[in-house]
């Protein structure tokens, strides 16, 4: 564009005795050299589409189209927001830059000359271009840089740089978004950088996520995401306020009633242990007695009968029934009423054993008896006759002939008790009064399950 301009100057006249440099005629009546105008005086000044514009001392033949379209630096063309591919190519992406030439300047014409303006004879007789940057003879604004064309030279910004009112001034690339995210302006150039989590690409311009994931940050699971990435924990952990190192969760800690005994904590996970003497149940949490008399894991010999209860088993011997007592069963003594030895004692024994949790709720009813032989006329009392020193148990009668053994009483083992509970049968008629004993022997766990 700028080379289109053209400066062509007109050969000096003399002027009646005055001289006038070229492009200015002397004119008499004010005795001054005027300014020639020469788009009136010359014909064909211009040639082809070339429209011609007088200038003080000279005149310019300037393209039609450019002279048309007059220079507006207040509102320059938007860039195109699309982003070129080469690292340095947005000059394409500009706005039309202005015409970045100044005033043309006219070197000094001095004697006669044989050669248009801007030209100088050789010593060959030709016409030489004068570099008028080399030879310093130019009128280029200091901020600009001065280029040498055939026959002048022009005023140019360098890059980074437009020409608005005769200087060049940086251009705030920022201000056009020539940065995806982040930019600085600086003269002549900008930079542009990326936001955490970015990284910036090989055009100097765009951004791209950065996989914080392929550092493998998180102690455990990673997701990466735009900008960022989060971690996540396995079931059991919880993720730690570092948000990339996983803890272990103290399940325990959570609830007291997480298992039925005792809760112990492991890493992603936790355990429920029970006492001796029971099992983890299927549930995991729960405890179990285990039944040694079933499972064969006892000590006791063949002669004794092992008895299972809660939390652990008891290995009973033989039953030997105390003197005058004789053995009528397995679990039973007798004392004949023919021996005059057994008159006032109980007419039978009973040996009964029977396993109670170690804070069961009470009321409780745990035991029944009933008189197995009725005789007319007969009544019977029941009652506690030995054992019962807590007075944990009481005895009711639940009809004439039977009764309930009721645990009053909160009781906590591990405890073994014996209890004597007498059925005592009176006959007025016969006026018969005796008694038969249940020792009932109970076994009270240490632990309430
Ligand atoms: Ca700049
Ligand atoms: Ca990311
Ligand atoms: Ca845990
Ligand atoms: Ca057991």
């Amino acid at each position: 564009m700028l080379a289109a301009l053209v400066f062509i100057a007109l050969c000096m006249h003399p002027a009646h005795g005055q001289t006038c440099t070229e492009g200015f005629a002397f004119d008499r009546r004010i005795r001054q050299c005027i300014d020639v105008d020469e788009c009136r005086s010359m014909p064909d000044a211009c040639r082809g589409d070339m429209r011609c514009v007088n200038q003080n001392g000279g005149y310019l033949c300037l393209p039609r189209s450019l002279y048309n379209q007059p220079y507006r630096p207040e509102t320059p063309a938007q860039p195109d927001p699309a982003y070129s591919d080469t690292a340095l190519g947005f000059a394409d992406t500009f706005p039309a830059s202005p015409p970045r030439s100044v005033e043309p300047s006219y070197p000094r014409v001095r004697g006669t000359a044989q050669c248009i303006l801007g030209y100088v004879v050789a010593e060959d007789g030709t016409c030489n271009d004068i570099d008028e940057c080399e030879t310093n003879s130019h009128h280029c604004n200091p901020t600009q840089v001065c280029i040498n064309t055939s026959g002048g030279y022009t005023c140019s910004c360098t890059e980074g740089y437009w020409l608005i009112g005769g200087q060049c001034q940086d251009i705030d690339e920022c201000r056009y978004g020539y940065c995806q995210q982040l930019c600085a302006n600086v003269p002549g150039s900008y930079s542009c950088s990326c936001n955490t989590g970015f990284l910036l690409n090989l055009d100097s311009r765009t951004c791209q996520d950065v996989d914080e994931c392929a550092d493998e940050p998180c102690s455990h699971g990673c997701f990466n995401t735009y900008g960022s990435f989060m971690c996540n924990c396995d079931e059991g952990f919880e993720l730690q306020e570092d948000g990339t190192n996983c803890k272990d969760l103290d399940e325990c800690g959570f609830s007291d009633f997480l298992c039925q005994h005792r809760c112990v904590n492991t890493p992603g996970s936790f355990s429920c242990i029970c006492p001796p003497g029971y099992y983890v149940y299927e549930d995991g949490r729960s405890c179990e007695d285990i039944n040694e008399c079933d499972t064969g894991n006892n000590t006791c010999t063949t002669a004794q009968v092992c008895f299972n209860f809660q939390g652990g088993y008891t290995c009973l011997d033989p039953l030997q029934c105390p003197l005058p007592y004789i053995e009528v069963s397995e679990n039973q003594c007798m004392c004949s009423a023919e021996n005059p030895a057994c008159r006032d004692k109980p007419f039978t024994i009973l040996y009964r054993h029977m396993d109670l949790s170690s804070g069961r709720s009470v009321p409780a009813d745990i035991f029944q008896m009933q008189a197995t032989t009725r005789y007319p006329g007969a009544f019977y009392i029941f009652q506690i006759k030995s054992g019962n020193d807590g007075r944990e148990f009481h005895m009711r009668q639940t009809s004439n002939v039977s009764a309930t053994l009721v645990l009053s009483r909160p009781i906590t083992g591990p405890r073994e008790l014996v209890l004597d509970l007498e059925m005592v049968t009176v006959n007025n008629v016969i006026n018969f009064r005796g008694s038969s004993i249940i020792r009932l022997t109970i076994f009270v766990s240490e632990h309430p399950f």
